[in-house]
């Protein structure tokens, strides 16, 4: 029979063969994505942590700082034993220093699910022990969440724009910097049972709307779509910005009307605007001032809607091309209006733009945080290496706490974060690191403690996501493999050991917690929606249950248009803060109070003459399942493909299908090359998550002989305000990899 299940990139049924576990799509969904074929690889023992296990150094030696960290053994211990001695050493720690020596930001996207959900487990956890140092804001858009609260008062642009159907109906320009990749739109946080977006940009088309695709990457649009391409140099986008602000300027077509009813500091914005010509920005970024005029005068000869992928602020300075999207779209006249206006994230997961509100969803509580301290997400290496120091962010002065005890459940730090080798000597620098996980990633194999996690096949569960308009009954799909146990019940073991086990459990198994949180749903949260959902047995007898559609479109800013009195913004003069007195005052040079043009630190010179852009992979979400069948197919000679354009290969005598090696100012690694036009000139490209091998690195001579992107990047905040992830940009070199290139051993058992 087979089971219904869900994951971040879309709903599934699963059944178990003698092949194995197989997968069908959901019905209904138009698209389903080619992610859901790495799915069956982890009912395999292939890199899975199967037994309770533990660093041979911490074991024996204890719990310190410890270099060995990343090359040391691991024994296979008994359940009883390992979670006796965590517990042991959480009580000295906390008995010693107190929670703010804990750190369970545990930054990660994890599995569909909402009991299982890693991160609300954690917490709910650390919680009941009197708090951890937690983290603010995300790797994916760090930026947003920072500024535009305080240019708009709100995250919305972000979180929910105007609907893709407003655009689909209405839009006659889309002007995409960063593109509408397909890739990134198959996933969302949560699940997505109906892949719609590529539909949506079709239809768009079909109806006679234009795109415009401003990315060093040509297929960050879909080819179908006809989109003029500028090829723009890597992180100049808001140069070309303020260019086309100038442009309006000049030519008397801004809409003053807009400016003076909707924004504050318009004055000082227009006021910087007398140089940003389009020859200034084409020497920057790489556009004919020619075209940079005639985008300006495109966009206000119709609807035009102005989009900033997530990725074009995951930069240094990613402050600056969102800000002056949003004045760029304010010039225009246009936001608040059907199709028009800009956002923040289409494509950038598929929830963006799908729908107005955000369902009310079945939610595991995690108790209040006693503790109350966090560092930006993307700021983890520092904190460890620097406890005690003081930074600044969005305004305020803080200081790193001293962090001993580094706690985690559903994310790869070891994919995630910038500078891999920082990261080895931060998280050398803890006393202890403990790791739940199926799997055994880089970031297990920092650790000195490895709990096995089961994967979401091995549970029950409710699958849900706050922009998805059904719920799935996850069913188990196999029984668990080797010793690996759900987190709930490794954090149930270790809150009794340590005290707090009847209130972190409340007397429930895990079965009971799913079946309590959806009656509870059903019967507060969503009765009070009007959403009349099925007791529970019923649900999970159907399998699923589709949650009701939502009546009208969402125009963003539609009311604060219509009368911006009554529905003011959240910014302290109710508009569009073009200029912000609050960010002037904070005084950063790295962030000043209008959008500017600043250059980043990083640019190629003679000896790494490539920029590298290090954008999300097609065939794998992050690091997930890079095992998988999906992910495998995608591989180059074994390795994570890199691509370059054919004049910067034919320079180097480099051959499509072989080995490279990418060296930056912070590390190197192995690459598959492939050659391709769809990359400008002295751009190359590696997406992120191909698992850390420093073991098959070290014999090459290089810091990771698979192509983990992130031992290249640099590790540094995109400024004070949002001290954000600045992972999508690098200068690297690329050479040809002489010699037989190791065997890449990540996949294997340590
Ligand atoms: P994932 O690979 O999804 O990456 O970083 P993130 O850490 O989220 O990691 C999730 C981990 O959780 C996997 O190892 C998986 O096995 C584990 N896991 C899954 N389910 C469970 C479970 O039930 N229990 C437990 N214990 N573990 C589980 C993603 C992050 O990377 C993000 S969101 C972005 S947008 C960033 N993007 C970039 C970028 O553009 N450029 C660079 N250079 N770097 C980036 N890093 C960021």
């Amino acid at each position: 029979m087979s089971i219904p299940h869900s994951s971040h990139w879309g709903a599934f049924r699963a059944v178990v063969t003698a092949d194995g576990v197989q997968l069908t799509a959901h019905p209904d969904d138009p698209e389903p994505s080619a992610l859901l074929a790495n799915i069956p690889v982890a009912a395999t023992p292939t890199a899975r942590v199967l037994k309770p296990s533990v660093r041979r150094g911490w074991w024996e030696d204890g719990p310190g700082p410890d270099d060995r960290r990343g090359t040391d053994g691991y024994l296979a211990v008994e359940w009883d034993e390992l979670l006796d001695r965590v517990a042991a050493d959480y009580a000295r720690v906390l008995a010693d220093h107190g929670p703010q020596a804990v750190y369970a930001g545990s930054y990660g996207w994890a599995s569909a699910g909402r009991f299982h959900h890693s991160q609300s487990q954690l917490h709910r956890f650390s919680h009941c022990l009197g708090g951890a140092v937690r983290s603010s804001w995300t790797y994916s858009h760090g930026v947003g969440e920072v500024l535009m609260p305080r240019v708009v008062g709100s995250q919305e642009p972000l979180i929910s724009p105007t609907a893709w159907s407003s655009i689909e109906a209405n839009s006659d320009l889309v002007i995409a910097f960063g593109g509408l990749p397909a890739k990134n739109s198959e996933v969302a946080s949560g699940g997505i049972s109906r892949h719609e977006v590529a539909g949506r940009l079709r239809t768009a088309r079909a109806r006679g709307a234009e795109f415009v695709l401003v990315s060093p990457l040509r297929d960050d649009l879909a080819a179908e779509l006809d989109a003029s391409w500028l090829d723009v140099v890597p992180g100049t986008d808001a140069a070309l910005l303020l260019a086309l602000c100038h442009v309006l300027q000049a030519d008397g077509t801004y809409s003053r009307e807009f400016l003076e009813k909707y924004t504050a500091g318009h004055e000082e914005f227009l006021g910087t605007l007398d140089d940003k010509t389009p020859e200034w920005a084409a020497e920057i970024t790489g556009i004919p001032a020619g075209d940079i005029r005639a985008l300006a005068r495109r966009a206000v000869r119709g609807r035009t809607m102005v989009m900033v992928s997530w990725s074009v602020a995951r930069t240094r300075f990613g402050e600056q091309p969102l800000w002056a999207a949003a004045a760029f779209a304010a010039m225009i006249g246009q936001i608040g209006l059907p199709g028009g206006g800009f956002g923040h994230g289409y494509a950038s997961t598929g929830g963006v733009g799908k729908r107005a509100g955000s369902y009310p969803l079945p939610t595991f509580p995690q108790f209040a945080d006693p503790l109350r301290v966090r560092i930006p997400v993307a700021r983890i290496s520092d904190a460890l290496l620097h406890p005690g120091e003081a930074y600044e962010v969005d305004g305020r002065h803080e200081n790193y706490p001293h962090l001993r005890i580094v706690h985690w459940a559903g994310g790869n730090p070891f994919h995630h974060h910038q500078d891999l080798q920082r990261l080895q000597r931060a998280f050398r620098a803890a006393e202890t690191v403990i790791v739940h996980e199926p799997f055994w990633t880089s970031t297990a194999r920092h650790a000195d403690v490895v709990f096995p996690s089961t994967t979401t096949l091995e549970r029950d569960d409710i699958g849900a996501a706050r922009y998805d308009d059904r719920l799935i009954a996850m069913g188990r799909v196999h029984p668990p493999l080797g010793e690996a146990r759900d987190d709930y019940w490794t954090l149930s073991e270790l809150a009794t050991r340590l005290g707090v086990g009847e209130r972190f459990t409340q007397g429930r198994k895990a079965q009971d917690w799913i079946e309590h949180l959806y009656e509870e749903w059903r019967t507060g949260p969503a009765a009070r929606a009007g959403i009349v959902a099925p007791p529970y047995a019923e649900f999970v007898a159907a399998g699923e249950f589709a949650l009701p559609a939502e009546p009208g479109e969402k125009v963003l800013f539609a009311s604060f248009r219509a009368d911006p009195d009554r529905y003011p913004l959240r910014t302290p003069s109710g508009r569009i803060e073009l200029h912000s007195q609050a960010i002037a005052g904070f005084g950063y040079d790295d962030c000043p109070g209008h959008p500017v043009w600043l250059a980043p630190e990083e640019v190629p010179d003679e000896e790494f003459p490539l920029h590298l852009v290090a954008n999300n992979p097609a065939t794998r979400l992050h690091s997930q399942l890079d095992h998988g069948a999906t992910s495998q197919q995608g591989k180059v000679a074994g390795r994570e493909p890199v691509r370059m354009h054919p004049d910067d290969a034919a320079t180097r005598d480099l051959v499509d299908g072989s080995v490279v090696v990418l060296r930056s100012r912070r590390g190197s690694c192995l690459g598959g090359l492939v050659i391709s036009d769809a990359v400008r000139r002295g751009v190359v490209q590696m997406s992120t998550g191909a698992w850390f091998d420093p073991v098959s690195g070290a014999e090459a001579g290089v810091t990771c002989g698979h192509g983990n992107v992130n031992v290249l990047t640099r590790d540094v905040g995109s400024s004070r305000l949002a001290q954000a992830c600045t992972g999508q940009h690098a200068a690297v070199q690329v050479s040809a990899f002489d010699g037989v290139p190791p065997r890449v051993r990540v996949f294997d058992q340590p």
